[in-house]
């Protein structure tokens, strides 16, 4: 087989990606090593900036959020028993929607399938080949059966324990870490969220995060031990967990219900420079992560999709390479900032290890200046609803 881009991953860097190529004429091929059911059984982010939902829209796949999403114009910060709203759409002239990864990824892979879009799962021993050299391909295992498929670019859209990154010589890469020492322990449950915005909680006992699906599904966080096991916190524990987090009238208020997701994610910062390797591209988690405290992870990935589709759509077009040349410094530059806010958002909302009582009242005495000065929530609003591409 044959095409022009190989795209390795079926998660929203993939077929983000693979939905521009394909409006614009350009051929491409998916692969992912699961299933569509698996992919779609995966619960993550929640809050879209509006440069993601306008990619959504160019993608073609954009109607379902515009109906059932939920446009946000501000959210609030907890602390020291009282919450203050950052008022986003005041400050900044923008907004987030608040509509699950998985529904847009299920809106992408409908998109794809209704133009035919070749898209195969279950590709076992996925491996980029002479990307290095004019010639790439990409190899897989399906049925039993080794398949080829020469191509002109590969995507490496296939996430942090990805294959692309781990095929790239070690030399010729430089990778920038930091792990939390705590995790997000999150549940869904089919219960109206306790506010009808988000609320991130920082608290003596640690962050908390109120985010919600829909008007009738919630979707809530509590920091815990990076050694803790969901098994041990049935419901009743975890609700009375995240109501002595929040303010009085949020705890008071709060209906819960049974879940029926429940989980544990590490928090990591991480980037991967560069972000290309002559005819391979590393896109989305495949090339950084962020702690999900400034809802960045997704909307990262949106952008270097951004980058990447309009240097391959000038290469085909114009036959100029200076877009794809220019993919990974221009998408760094974005991914640093957003690496940037996002492990201060961390650092402000959540307990360490070595916070104490004064550190503890170091982080109220910054929310507390943040809150109260326009200037600096202007530069946390316009950093949350996304900087410009
Ligand atoms: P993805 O990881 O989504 O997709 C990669 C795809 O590649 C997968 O389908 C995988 O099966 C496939 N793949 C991997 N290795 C392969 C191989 N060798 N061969 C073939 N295919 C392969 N972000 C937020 O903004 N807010 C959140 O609250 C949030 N919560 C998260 C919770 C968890 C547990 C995780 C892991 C991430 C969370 N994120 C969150 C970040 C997340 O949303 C990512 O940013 C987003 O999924 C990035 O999309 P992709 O780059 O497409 O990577
Ligand atoms: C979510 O709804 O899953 C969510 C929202 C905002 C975040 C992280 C997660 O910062």
């Amino acid at each position: 087989m044959r095409t022009k881009v190989a795209i390795i991953g079926s998660g929203p860097s993939g077929l983000l990606l693979g939905q521009l190529l394909t409006n614009a004429g350009i051929d491409n091929v998916i692969l992912d090593r699961v299933s569509k059911d698996y992919i779609l059984g995966r619960v993550r982010a929640g809050v879209l900036e509006e440069g993601m939902a306008g990619m959504l829209d160019r993608a073609g796949a954009g109607a379902r959020m515009h109906k059932e999403g939920l446009p946000h114009d501000g959210f609030s910060l907890a602390f020291d028993g009282r919450d203050h709203r950052i008022d986003l759409f005041g400050l900044t002239g923008k907004r987030v929607t608040v509509y699950g990864q998985t529904e847009l990824t299920h809106d992408l892979m409908d998109r794809r399938e209704a133009m035919s879009g070749l898209s195969i799962y279950e590709a076992a021993n996925v491996t980029p080949h002479n990307f290095e050299g004019g010639k790439p391909y990409v190899t897989y295992e399906k049925d039993g059966v080794t398949h080829r498929i020469d191509c002109d670019f590969i995507a490496g859209c296939d996430g942090y324990h990805g294959v692309s990154r781990k095929s790239v010589p070690e030399s010729a890469l430089q990778t920038f870490e930091r792990i939390y020492p705590f995790g997000w322990l999150g549940i869904l449950a089919e219960v109206p969220p306790v506010s009808h915005e988000l609320i991130y909680a920082n608290h003596p006992r640690g962050f908390a995060l109120c985010s919600m699906r829909s008007e009738t599904r919630s979707r809530y966080y509590i920091q815990c031990a990076l050694d803790e096991k969901t098994e041990n916190w049935p419901d009743d524990r975890f609700y009375d967990e995240l109501r002595r987090r929040l303010p009085a009238e949020h705890a008071e208020r709060m209906v819960t219900g049974p879940s029926f997701e429940k989980s544990i994610a590490p928090l990591r910062s991480f980037v991967a420079e560069p972000m290309r390797f002559g005819r391979l591209f590393l896109v989305g988690d495949a090339a950084h992560i962020v702690p999900p405290t400034g809802a960045k992870g997704l909307n990262l990935a949106a952008s270097d999709v951004y980058y990447l589709f309009e240097g391959l759509q000038e290469f085909y077009g114009e036959k100029s390479a200076a877009g794809i040349d220019a993919y990974s410094a221009r998408a760094l530059k974005r991914v640093w900032r957003a690496v940037r806010f996002s492990w201060s958002m961390t650092t402000m909302m959540h307990r360490f290890p070595d916070t104490g009582e004064f550190g503890q009242k170091i982080q109220e005495a910054e929310l507390d200046y943040l809150v109260s000065s326009k200037a600096a929530s202007t530069a946390l609003a316009e950093n949350y609803v996304g900087l410009p591409y």
